[in-house]
């Protein structure tokens, strides 16, 4: 880890850059697939899937058949371990529910706003090194508990044609109604115009590698929304000599194993806690299975020592993590004034393991900043808010004359008539 000793302000901006990621060479890519895909439709999704995950597959679809033999492959073990976390997720996220809100604004004047779910959703779950299971929870519970019609899950098939059957497991325990054998760019154009076999759906969660998410971003030009700009997980901790050293280092390095580009910074105002977490990182990363990725990580992560918990503050604020851990002796100061972060994870026991897969808040969130105007994926990602009013005829008298003054003001002379002809009638 970098260690950068009492930051000037100015140079706060430097110090807090995430690595610029090159995009322009994927954006053709992902253009010439979607408009293969528009035209040909399943045909273009073969090829694709057979060149870029080197598979030629009969169909599409995950079958019944597929699913109960994924189900006998999951140890019993890590099935509960899954209803675990099915149970706490289902928990928080049913507990987000809100209540139709109503008011009458003037007298005569009705107003409401009710929920209604994003009809039809699809879900995007990587394959590559980790089987993301825990992703289909986060994001599959939630589309079940809003009420969405149709979700469709995506997911790269292996060389042999086949789904991680965790990732089959949890699908079926979450209610997912189509499974398709499709990834990468290929998965989000063919959600974004549907195929024959296929379904077009209304918004696309999920994260992906650089070609998944700009193909997230292109789908939105064709009118489908999608959950957030992603990009390579970040943790940021602040701890000082109440944290313990071994714990914070832990952390670290369990984001820092996503991806050799993932961001994990500590800061802290304490340099003794700064040479004991460094220590404890090397001493824990050496045991990592996938050290390598994780080392990558780290090599570019920074430790940054400030001198008191405003300027610490000020600082987190400014580079909003995707996921912050808070370990000091003033925690419910952190906790008070946190402006940007995608989830808060406070005190020695809350690791951020527990918020990735089973505490029950959902571990899908803004990255790069954008937790300064994004939230993570919640239940009312997957709804959308409808306005109703109802006017009476003593409203339209209330109201009519301020409308009528206002269109012609902004020389819209049908708005006003539309009022006027009604309130002539009365
Ligand atoms: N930390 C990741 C989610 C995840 N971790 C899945 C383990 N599995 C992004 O929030
Ligand atoms: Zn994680």
């Amino acid at each position: 880890m970098k260690f950068i000793n009492n930051p000037l302000k100015k140079d706060w901006n430097k110090i807090l850059e995430r690595p610029t990621k090159t995009i322009d060479d994927i954006e053709g890519i992902v253009n010439k697939v979607f408009l293969e895909i528009k035209k040909e439709g399943d045909k273009a999704v073969s090829k694709y899937t057979q060149k870029f995950d080197g598979v030629l597959l009969e169909d599409n679809f995950v079958s019944e058949k597929e699913i109960k033999e994924a189900i006998l492959e999951v140890s019993e073990e890590l099935k509960e371990a899954i209803n675990v976390a099915h149970k706490n997720i289902t928990t928080f996220h049913k507990a987000q529910k809100t209540q139709k809100v109503s008011v009458e604004t003037t007298i005569g004047v009705s107003c409401w706003q009710e929920k209604r779910p994003i009809q039809k959703v699809g879900l995007y779950i990587p394959g590559g090194t980790a089987p993301l299971f825990s992703t289909v929870l986060m994001l599959a519970i939630p589309a079940q508990i809003a009420g969405c019609k149709e979700i469709i899950l995506c997911s790269p098939p292996n060389k042999e044609g086949k789904i991680h059957p965790a990732i089959l497991f949890t699908a079926n325990l979450c209610g997912v109604t189509k499974i398709i054998k499709v990834g990468g760019i290929q998965a989000v154009a063919a959600l974004t115009f549907g195929t024959e076999t296929i379904p077009q759906v209304y918004k696309i969660f999920g994260p992906g590698n650089q070609f998944v998410t700009v193909a997230k971003q292109l789908s939105t030009k064709y009118g489908v929304a999608i959950d957030m700009p992603a990009g390579p997980s970040e943790l940021l901790v602040v701890a000082d000599d109440s944290a313990n050293a071994s714990y914070v280092a832990s952390d670290l390095l369990s984001q820092a194993e996503h991806g050799a580009d993932s961001q994990v910074i500590l800061v802290s105002t304490s340099k003794k806690l700064i040479e004991a977490v460094s220590s404890e990182i090397q001493k824990q990363l050496v045991e990592l299975p996938r050290k390598e990725i994780a080392t990558k990580a780290i090599e570019n992560s920074k430790s940054i020592f400030v001198e008191n918990n405003t300027i610490a503050l000020n600082l987190i604020n400014k580079y909003g993590p995707e996921h912050f851990i808070v370990c000091t002796n003033n925690n419910d100061f952190y906790v008070n004034h946190i402006e940007n972060a995608g989830s808060v994870f406070i005190g020695n026991y809350t690791p951020e393991s527990a918020g990735d897969y089973a505490s029950g808040t959902n571990h899908t969130l803004p990255t790069n900043g954008f937790s300064k105007a994004y939230s993570g994926v919640n239940l009312d990602s997957f709804t959308k808010s409808i306005t109703f009013q109802k006017i009476t005829k003593e409203g339209i008298r209330n109201i009519g004359q301020s409308i009528e003054l206002m269109a012609a003001a902004e020389g819209l002379q049908a708005h006003k008539n539309a009022v006027s002809i009604r309130l002539k009638n009365i």
